[in-house]
């Protein structure tokens, strides 16, 4: 019956010119890192809901995080929250992390968390706490060499509430200053993602709003520092597939934060409510990935793939396993995208033809191909199915209540 139903699949697609075998060479290849936040309890400012079975501390949450790249095969890598995931040696955590066959991914500082930062971090006035700031960012460069990881991934809740509370040229050269001395402390071969966000917690204004000033940032600093787009932290309505191209084309797309939103950064299962969105951001990559300049096709090839979502309701294993498959849908999708007839269509300016040849990429079933590749991978042709027959669930829940939140 698979056999079946993919054969009729790629005939339809040798048809279109699509080369399945190069397509699904890149499907393995994809590498989706979860975090280690996501697995832990989290709410929202009204209730954190806790739920049975929540790992209790950092080397529990990579045992659930090592389910979802059992059952997916493409999760191989957990991002870690300092000091959400402090532990006494880091070193020991990585060798967990390696027994279970996934590696510590994107080592992330906290600076939103301690009294100190209630009125910003490495844009503090007092010049004490943006040490106190930058050292945590370079205590984080250590831990990240310790463990073997590449990536630094930054983001600041530093911001105001209401106008003339601080001033903002100032905080942006404090916060240069800071983020200088943390670059100068990379190893040559790490990269420094430098995240945004328009709002929240500061709702009068954010130190680092939006993709551009992140960009900036990222010029004044050097190569290794590059843009992470999080795909929740935009207003309404704004076209992040052209941002994507834009940092893409600029060499400075770093990596994703994927998650889903409805009005702001919900943090939900990723392209539950608009999997086009996501869709469209994979296109913009792939189309870059094949860009004559090599500059731009590495810059898309290097780019670090991440979740950032919590599951305040629903069960967090699953949920990251869900998240997952949905981004490999929705790549799946985006590699049958015709590049060379959206090109045609371009050339002639034929509107209509080039919408078209998009968006019927994003209307085929790609389920038969998801199975044979998965097949070949060798992890069950539906984890989603496999994970709730295969009994973790219910082996966790003798954690108990109460366990790590995040
Ligand atoms: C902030 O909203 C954010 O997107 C950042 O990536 C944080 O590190 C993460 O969520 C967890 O708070
Ligand atoms: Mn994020």
């Amino acid at each position: 019956m698979l056999d079946q139903q993919y054969a009729l699949f790629e005939a339809q697609q040798n048809q279109r010119g699509i080369d399945l075998e190069t397509v699904k060479t890149k499907l393995k290849a994809l590498k989706i890192e979860t975090p280690s936040w996501g697995y832990g309890d989290s709410g929202t400012r009204f209730k954190v809901f806790q739920q049975e079975g929540v790992p209790r501390d950092p080397f529990e949450k990579f045992e659930d995080a090592a389910q979802v790249h059992r059952f997916t095969g493409i999760a191989p890598s957990v991002a870690v929250h300092i000091p959400w995931d402090k532990v006494e040696d880091y070193s020991q955590l990585k060798r967990h992390a390696a027994d279970l066959g996934v590696s510590i991914g994107a080592v992330n500082p906290n600076l939103f968390q301690d009294d100190d930062y209630k009125f910003g971090s490495v844009t503090n006035a007092d010049p004490h706490i943006r040490r106190k700031a930058t050292e945590h960012l370079l205590e984080c460069v250590d831990i990240a060499r310790e463990v073997d990881s590449k990536l630094l991934s930054l983001w600041f809740a530093d911001g105001t509430n209401y106008p003339g509370q601080a001033n903002f040229r100032h905080r942006k050269h404090w916060m240069q200053e800071c983020l200088t001395d943390m670059y100068q402390a990379l190893d040559e071969d790490m990269r420094m993602l430098i995240e945004y966000k328009f709002f929240e917690p500061a709702f009068y204004h954010t130190d680092l709003a939006d993709w551009g000033m992140s960009y900036n940032m990222a010029l004044k600093l050097g190569p290794q520092a590059e843009v992470l787009v999080d795909t929740g932290h935009h207003p309404q309505g704004t076209n992040i597939e052209h941002i994507v191209a834009y940092l893409l084309d600029e060499k400075r797309l770093g990596g994703f934060h994927f998650n889903s939103r409805k009005y702001a950064d919900d943090d939900l299962i990723v392209a539950a409510h608009d999997p086009y969105e996501i869709f469209l951001i994979l296109y913009q990559i792939i189309e870059a990935e094949n860009d004559a300049d090599p500059e731009v096709a590495q810059t898309a090839q290097h780019i670090a793939y991440m979740l950032d979502q919590c599951h305040n309701l629903e069960p967090k294993i699953p949920a990251m396993i869900r998240s997952i498959l949905n981004v490999q849908t929705l790549y799946a999708k985006a590699l049958l995208v015709n590049l060379d007839e959206v090109r045609d269509a371009q050339a002639k300016q034929d509107v209509l033809a080039a919408e078209q040849a998009v968006r019927q990429a994003f209307e085929f079933d790609v389920l038969p191909l998801l199975q044979v590749v998965r097949e070949e991978m060798g992890v069950p042709v539906d984890p989603m199915k496999a994970y709730q027959e295969s009994g973790h669930a219910n082996a966790i829940l003798s954690r108990g209540k109460g366990g790590a939140s995040w």
